[in-house]
């Protein structure tokens, strides 16, 4: 498959298995799984099919490896980064003491006066290497690099997950346990 098409569908199925399911008539089952069979058949329903075994390369090769297979194949289901509301069945864990989080320059101000928020997604993303917090922040304009504080913050009682695809996600992160690196 060439590049620009798993770019394609890794896209369509992020719109789809994160935040409009609905739109190509599909029901996210708890833990946001999907019926693989239907959401093939969803696909070529809604004029945009996709194989089993583009999917599965797509799932395989996907950089940030966005989506999981259940064990037998047969469910699929986005790792993180959902607005759809759904339970993703995280089960919390300890932070390390440092993770970061990628932002860009015009969302600073508003960062250092309420903390990090969630807005439309189910959690904050933070990343434990600066080089992804940067990829993060890039994609919005220039990139700003915050250190947060997360064993502090842990130990103030915030639940810290952790999605397979290896994301760090917390509910929000309150100005004073972060700053700009
Ligand atoms: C910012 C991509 C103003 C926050 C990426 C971010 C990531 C505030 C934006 C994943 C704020 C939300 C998530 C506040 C937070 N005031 N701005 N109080 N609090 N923000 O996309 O972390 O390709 O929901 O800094 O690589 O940028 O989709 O979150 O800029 O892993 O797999 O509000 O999405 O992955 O933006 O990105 P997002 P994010 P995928």
């Amino acid at each position: 498959m060439t590049p620009k098409r798993l770019i394609k569908i890794s896209k369509y199925l992020s719109k789809h298995l994160r935040h409009q399911p609905e739109r190509i008539g599909l029901t996210l089952e708890s833990g946001g799984w999907v019926e693989v069979n239907q959401l093939l058949k969803a696909c070529q329903n809604n004029q945009f099919p996709v194989s089993f075994l583009e999917l599965e390369e797509v799932v395989k090769t996907n950089d940030k490896k966005r989506f999981s297979f259940n064990e037998t194949q047969t469910k699929i289901r986005a790792n993180q980064g959902h607005s759809y509301p759904i339970d993703l069945q995280l089960e919390p864990i300890e932070p390390p003491d440092i993770l970061y989080h990628g932002t860009y320059q015009k969302a600073i101000r508003s960062i250092l006066k309420q903390g990090l928020l969630k807005q439309s997604r189910h959690h904050v993303h933070l990343s434990s290497e600066i080089a992804t917090a940067i990829q993060v922040g890039q994609r919005r304009g220039k990139p700003i690099v915050l250190e947060i504080a997360a064993q502090t913050l842990h130990d103030q009682g915030y639940c810290f997950y952790q999605s397979e695809n290896g994301v760090w996600l917390v509910d929000s992160v309150p100005p004073e346990y972060l700053k700009i690196i």
